[in-house]
């Protein structure tokens, strides 16, 4: 049961703070997969969904009767990669990979969550294994190279300031607002306020907001993003963050600059 040789399938899944990471080795297609479940419903409703806190934006597709290879490593600290129902419980540690497989006979979907206490969002980055034919995991990996060719292509349009605005917010929520808050507030002293304060409304630090979104800084949990999030991401959530919450700097970052940007470095 430990021989993870000959496996049809090899997914090199990686952890970060806080949601999983899957590249399909052979395919040509990599993605995030972070938490669907609304904030709202973690903290205000009453009422929770059926798969409360175990639902994902983009699950992990793998077609039946296939063995099914698992590479794990992590990007920053130690996360554990948990599926019961597939017999599956691994570390994934930054620097080492660790490996493990399965195969699954019956097409439906398998939840899992990290099981290594991972830091503040360590409860917020499931796992959704989604098994379908293996016909339609094809017509799955056409969708998700078509998705990846529609994301190149925003780099080299101008974009809209409401277009910028509403793919901003939505970049926003999925990976800054866990420690800068929903409405920028922050959560002073650990994470900063970007509400009415700092870079992002001074006009003349447009370049610093660039700079710390994209390499992050060093000996802070601020992360790097330049290498997770598209340069129409980045672009988006620096408009965003400088309009937004009352900031109206009227400033516009375009996809195609923060891609010259990268390709600079
Ligand atoms: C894990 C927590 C965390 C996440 C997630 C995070 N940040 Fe930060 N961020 C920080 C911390 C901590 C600082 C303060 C760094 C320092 O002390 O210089 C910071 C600082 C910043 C600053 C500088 C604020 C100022 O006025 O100096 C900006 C801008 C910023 N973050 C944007 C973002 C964006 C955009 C995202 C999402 C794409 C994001 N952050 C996600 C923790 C986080
Ligand atoms: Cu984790």
């Amino acid at each position: 049961m430990y021989d993870a040789s000959e496996a049809d399938i090899d997914v090199l899944v990686t952890g970060y703070q806080w949601r999983w990471r899957y590249e399909y080795l052979e395919e040509n297609v990599s993605f995030f997969s972070n938490l669907a479940t609304p904030r709202e419903q973690i903290y205000e409703a009453d009422s929770k969904g059926d798969n409360y806190l175990l639902e994902v934006d983009e699950p992990m597709v793998v077609p039946t009767g296939t063995k099914i290879r698992v590479l794990l490593t992590a990007n920053d600290v130690i996360h554990s990669w948990w599926v019961p129902d597939l017999a599956v419980k691994k570390d994934a540690i930054p620097g080492f990979i660790n490996e493990t497989w399965f195969e699954i006979d019956e097409p439906g979907i398998y939840r899992g969550q990290c099981a290594e206490l991972c830091g503040r969002d360590h409860a917020f980055m499931p796992i959704e294994v989604k098994a379908v034919t293996p016909e339609d995991y094809v017509v799955w990996l056409d969708s998700r190279r078509e998705a990846a060719a529609v994301e190149a292509a925003g780099s080299d349009r101008e974009w809209e300031m409401d277009e910028l605005m509403e793919r901003g917010m939505a970049t926003y929520n999925t990976y800054c607002a866990a420690c800068h808050q929903p409405e920028g507030q922050g959560l002073p002293p650990m994470f900063p306020a970007l509400a009415g304060t700092g870079i992002t409304i001074d006009p003349d630090a447009l370049d610093a907001h660039k700079a710390i979104v994209l390499h992050g800084q060093a000996g802070t949990a601020m992360p790097a993003f330049g290498a997770t999030l598209s340069p129409a991401e980045i672009a988006a959530v620096i408009t965003y963050e400088r309009n937004a919450w009352g900031n109206d700097t009227g400033d516009l970052v375009q996809p195609s600059a923060v891609r010259a940007l990268l390709e600079s470095q």
